[in-house]
């Protein structure tokens, strides 16, 4: 007998959304992007836009997310997740269509991408996973990394002399007059989760009501990465990612209008 026959559904106070697929994850424990997938599936269940999405799957520790939540999807190769989205949303105007792109695809590889994309303004959502390295190849500095962060490529710490500076991309998008809302939530705590499903919502709505590009960055945290233990990676990410990558609202206005105040 399977665990879920154990389950009497009178007791059952969690549970999967539907666009969620019932697989296995290989996140690692505590890791965000699966907190992430879940609000998407949820939003996608909620707004009843299963058949009409189409995701753009990156590659990095996301790579599978086609795996998990139940929408039509196309890979794409590291950083250019922005221009595929282009040709399918430009040929699928009636679809909704979003990236999923960790800081080493969005901010690295694919800074061109992104950039030119969101300038563009294609109608597309574009969710920015910042954990801060690459994760998926052993915790390298990103653009993101913070300032004396250690990572396996910076073990002394990164060094703006050597490296340059943690790069605040989101507020680069946020000057482009393409995009209409840009903002950067976090998944650390449950008010943060619901504070970033009703931005994710938002987000999804203005793609739906074709106002533009928007751009959803996620402060997330790796804890293998990090090498800290699920909990100590949310604290550490508190004290300080989110002093240099403050959550809120950047940008909130239709195509081409400019930037309303923070
Ligand atoms: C063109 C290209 N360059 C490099 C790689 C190797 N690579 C695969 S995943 C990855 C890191 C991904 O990091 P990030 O985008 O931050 O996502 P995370 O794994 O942290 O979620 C890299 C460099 C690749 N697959 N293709």
């Amino acid at each position: 007998m399977e665990l879920k026959d154990l389950i009497k559904p009178e007791n059952l106070v969690y549970d999967k959304s539907k666009v969620q697929r019932d697989v296995y994850m290989h996140y690692c424990p505590g890791c965000s992007h699966g907190v992430v997938h879940k609000i998407l599936s949820e939003l996608i269940e909620e707004l009843d836009i299963q058949d009409k999405t189409i995701g753009i799957a990156p590659v990095g520790c996301a790579v599978f997310a086609y795996n998990y939540i139940d929408v039509d999807w196309q890979e794409a190769a590291h950083g250019r997740a922005p221009a595929v989205a282009t040709g399918v949303a430009r040929l699928n105007p009636e679809k909704f269509v979003f990236t999923y792109q960790g800081d080493g695809d969005l901010a690295s590889i694919g800074s061109a991408e992104i950039m030119h994309a969101c300038n563009r303004g294609e109608n597309i959502l574009v969710i920015f996973i910042n954990n801060g390295i690459y994760g998926m190849t052993g915790g390298q500095m990103a653009p993101t990394t913070l300032e004396g962060m250690v990572t396996s490529t910076t073990p002394s710490g990164r060094n703006t002399d050597l490296n340059g500076y943690p790069m605040k991309i989101t507020n680069l998008i946020a000057e482009l007059p393409g995009t209409s809302y840009v903002t950067r939530q976090a998944v650390h705590t449950a008010a943060a989760v619901r504070k970033c499903k009703r931005s994710v919502k938002k987000a999804i709505q203005n793609v739906l009501d074709k106002k533009g590009t928007s751009f959803v960055e996620v402060v997330s945290t790796c804890n293998s990465g990090w090498k800290m233990t699920p909990d100590g990676a949310n604290k550490w990410m508190a004290e300080n990612m989110l002093p240099y990558y403050p959550l809120g609202d950047l940008k909130d206005s239709i195509k081409g209008e400019p930037i309303s105040e923070n």
